[in-house]
C-alpha cells in the first residue's frame, strides 16, 4: 500500500503530506532521496507518463523496515510517496508521475498555504484518486434471494424484515461519503468498513426483477466481483445456475455466490452449492444480526484476494 504522499515545492520545502497510515517517513530521509532523484539521469517508460523522470529508491528507514519509494519531480515540485515494503516500484512510480501532472496542470507554482479552503480540499481529493483504488462487489440475482438486505446488513448493520422491491440500483459509500474520505489529510481510526488501506470496496445492489435486468449488464461488465445471491433452495440454486449462464459473457472473471436463506429449514449447505453453480459460495443468514462481522469480513476478503490476484 501507499503509506505517504508528500508534495514539496518551492525548493523543496514540504507542502503537504497525505498519511496513509500511521507510519510517517522522517523528514530528512525525504530531502536526500529528492535530492538524489535530482542527479539521476533515469527516465521512466511507462508510456502514461511520457518523458517524466520518476526515479524510485529502495531504503530503509527509522524503523528498520525497508520500503520503497518514488520521486517525481520538475523544477518547482517535488512528489514523493512512500510505499509499504514490498509495494510494487512500476505502480509508486506512475501514481507519483500521473500526481505531478495533476499539480502541474493545476499551478504554475505550487504553494499550499496559498490556496483557499475549499482549493486545500480539492487538491486532496485530487490527489487521493490516485492513491485509492477501488473494487466493486456487485449483488445480483433474482428477486427475494435477499441482495438489499445483504447490502444494508453489510453497511448499516440493520436487517431488513419487509420486502419492498428494488427497482434501481444501490451503491455505498455514496458519492458525498467517498469525497469526504478522499478529502481526509490524516488517517485516523478507521472505523469505514469499506476502507481496506489504500482500497474503497464499493457495493452495488442491483434490482433483481426481470423488467429491470437490462440495467445489469453496465454494472456486471465493470465489477471487478460479481456476487451472485442465491435463495438456498433447490429451485434458488437452479435459478441462480441459468442467471451464470444468461450473462456469462459480460460477468468478471472474479464470480462468487452467497448461499443465503441458510435459515430454512431444509437448506442447501454451502459446499453443495458451490459444486452446483462451480463458484466459491458462502452460507449466508441476511437477517441474523450474529453474521454481521461474518458479511463484512467475507466481502472485504473478497475485495482483497481480487485485488491481489487480478
Ligand atoms: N428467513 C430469511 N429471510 C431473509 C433472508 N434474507 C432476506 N430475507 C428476507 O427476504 C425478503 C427479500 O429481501 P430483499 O433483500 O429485499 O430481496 P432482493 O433480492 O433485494 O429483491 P429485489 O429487490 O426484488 O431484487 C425480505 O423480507 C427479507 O427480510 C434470510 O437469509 N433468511
Ligand atoms: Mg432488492
Amino acid at each position: 500500500m501507499i503509506l505517504e504522499a508528500i508534495l514539496l515545492s518551492p525548493h523543496n520545502t514540504e507542502q503537504l503530506r497525505l498519511r496513509h497510515s500511521t507510519f510517517s517517513v522522517d523528514s530528512d530521509m525525504i530531502l536526500d532521496l529528492v535530492d538524489r532523484a535530482a542527479s539521476e539521469e533515469s527516465y521512466s517508460v511507462d508510456p502514461e507518463l511520457g518523458p517524466l523522470r520518476v526515479p524510485t529508491f529502495t531504503e530503509t528507514c527509522q524503523d528498520d523496515i525497508t520500503r520503497t519509494f518514488a520521486i517525481a519531480l520538475d523544477e518547482n515540485t517535488a512528489i514523493a510517496l512512500a510505499g509499504d515494503e514490498g509495494e510494487s516500484e512500476g505502480k509508486l512510480r506512475v501514481r507519483a508521475g500521473l500526481i505531478l501532472k495533476e499539480i502541474q496542470s493545476r499551478y504554475d507554482e505550487f504553494r499550499y498555504d496559498s490556496l483557499s479552503g475549499i482549493e486545500k480540499r480539492d487538491l486532496i481529493s485530487a490527489v487521493n484518486e490516485y492513491i485509492f483504488e477501488h473494487t466493486r462487489i456487485v449483488l445480483f440475482g433474482a428477486s427475494e434471494t435477499g441482495k438489499t438486505s445483504i447490502f444494508q446488513f453489510a453497511s448499516t448493520g440493520s436487517v431488513v424484515t419487509n420486502y419492498s422491491k428494488t427497482t434501481k440500483t444501490n451503491v455505498v459509500p455514496k458519492l458525498n461519503e467517498y469525497r469526504q474520505i478522499l478529502e481526509k489529510r490524516v488517517t485516523g481510526p478507521q472505523d469505514e468498513w469499506f476502507q481496506i488501506a489504500n482500497h474503497l470496496l464499493m457495493l452495488y445492489d442491483l434490482p433483481g426483477g426481470k423488467q429491470y435486468r437490462n440495467s445489469w449488464k453496465s454494472y456486471l461488465s465493470r465489477a471487478d466481483v460479481a456476487a451472485l445471491v442465491v435463495k438456498s433452495t433447490e429451485d434458488g440454486i437452479v435459478e441462480g445456475k441459468k442467471l451464470l449462464t444468461e450473462f456469462e459473457n459480460i460477468l468478471p472473471d472474479h464470480v462468487i455466490a452467497i448461499a443465503n436463506f441458510q435459515d430454512l429449514e431444509d437448506a442447501i449447505p454451502p459446499p453443495i452449492v458451490a459444486r452446483f453453480l462451480g463458484v466459491e459460495t458462502h452460507g449466508m443468514v441476511a437477517i441474523d444480526v450474529d453474521r454481521h462481522d461474518i458479511l463484512r469480513d467475507m466481502l472485504k476478503t473478497s475485495a482483497v484476494t481480487d485485488y491481489q490476484r487480478y
